[in-house]
């Protein structure tokens, strides 16, 4: 039978996540929307055939109507809604962050393990989309694979076009680089020990108060290097690149997002490529992907991907990073041994 998904928050990501599990992902079908602006979730549902509005999401995610939940609230609610999850022993795909700091998300963690010593099975999948891009996941298995040798060094950059208003330095690093903390541990497949956060001058396009771009760098446990540009009102497109630099090769990715084409130009006919305008275009194919290997292990009751503790490293890294930010300093990231039941 389908797998009946109850969609907690139906903004951008959310109401992405209803369209692809209607339309493009199989085996899953959306039974509940839940959201606090009700006249939102009324919309999103009233486009999907069966599904109910249940404004509360922890009443959603208690439904008896509901198997398995995809979490795209604000971050402040999803260590609650996440947590309920978990006592009710249904899969969930969370969208960073996990929690809103590192302690709640170690808490999570404990709380998905002892659900795991019991029966076996994971809950908690996050939703570092990236993994899932056949770009990056082509990049780890070279790497895996030992094409490059020993990997020595990851130059990083991700460039937004714009940020919406409000958006904060610290907000950057938790929302933006967060990314690339999980791309390290993802290619490099070991912690981050260290982080630094550079602050060169501001683009003219930075809003009041921001620092961008930033350079944030990153050591892991092994030595290794990870050097991020963070640049997030370049004016221009979405652009995130990645080269892993080993001891007998390199790769980059992302370099040429979309079709190469000839156009005219101010001083002649130009070639160039259509740059993704944002995150949900580059990573479109990623979302979808991802989604469909998680329906596919929810439907067992598990989940394949990115997990609690993947979660929690990218919180206690970006705690660091964020302390960085603040001294302007090299700070060590605090972080508990892995323990209980390994991903
Ligand atoms: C946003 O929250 C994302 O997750 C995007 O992937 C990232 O590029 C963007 O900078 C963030 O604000």
């Amino acid at each position: 039978a389908d797998l009946r998904v109850a969609v907690l928050g139906v903004g951008l990501m959310g109401a992405d996540h209803v369209a692809r599990l209607s339309r493009r992902v199989s085996g899953a079908r959306v039974t509940v929307v839940s959201d606090a602006a009700t006249d939102r979730a009324d919309q999103v549902a009233a486009g999907v055939p069966g599904a109910r509005v249940v404004p509360d999401p922890l009443a959603a995610i208690a439904d008896p109507g509901v198997d398995a939940v995809v979490v795209a609230s604000p971050g402040r609610f999803h260590e609650e809604q996440v947590l309920a999850c978990i006592e009710r022993g249904v899969p969930v795909l969370c969208e960073k962050p996990l929690t809103m700091d590192a302690d709640s998300s170690l808490a999570v963690v404990r709380a998905e393990d002892a659900y795991t010593a019991r029966t076996g099975q994971r809950l908690v999948q996050v939703g570092f989309m990236r993994r899932f891009d056949p770009e990056y996941a082509a990049l780890r298995e070279l790497v895996a694979s030992g094409g490059l040798g020993e990997p020595l060094l990851v130059h990083c950059a991700h460039r937004n076009p714009a940020v919406p208003a409000g958006v904060t330095t610290e907000s950057v690093v938790n929302d933006s680089v967060v990314h690339e903390v999980d791309v390290a541990r993802f290619l490099l497949g070991e912690e981050i020990a260290a982080v630094t956060v550079l602050r060169p001058r501001s683009t003219r396009r930075a809003a009041e108060g921001l620092s961008d771009p930033l350079v944030v760098l990153l050591e892991t446990t092994g030595g290794r290097l990870v050097d991020v540009e963070c640049f997030v009102s370049t004016g221009l497109a979405y652009e995130v690149r990645t080269e892993v630099v080993g001891e007998d090769g390199s790769a980059l990715i992302g370099l040429d997002p979309g079709p190469v084409r000839l156009s005219a130009g101010p001083g002649g006919a130009v070639r160039g490529s259509t740059a993704a305008p944002g995150f949900r275009e580059r990573f479109g194919r990623a979302y979808d992907i991802e989604v469909q290997r998680w329906v596919d292990a929810a439907r067992h009751g598990g989940i394949d991907g990115p997990g609690a503790w993947d979660g929690y490293a990218a919180q206690a890294v970006c705690a660091a990073g964020v302390e960085a930010l603040r001294t302007g300093r090299r700070t060590e990231v605090r972080m508990e041994p892995r323990g209980g039941t390994r991903s």
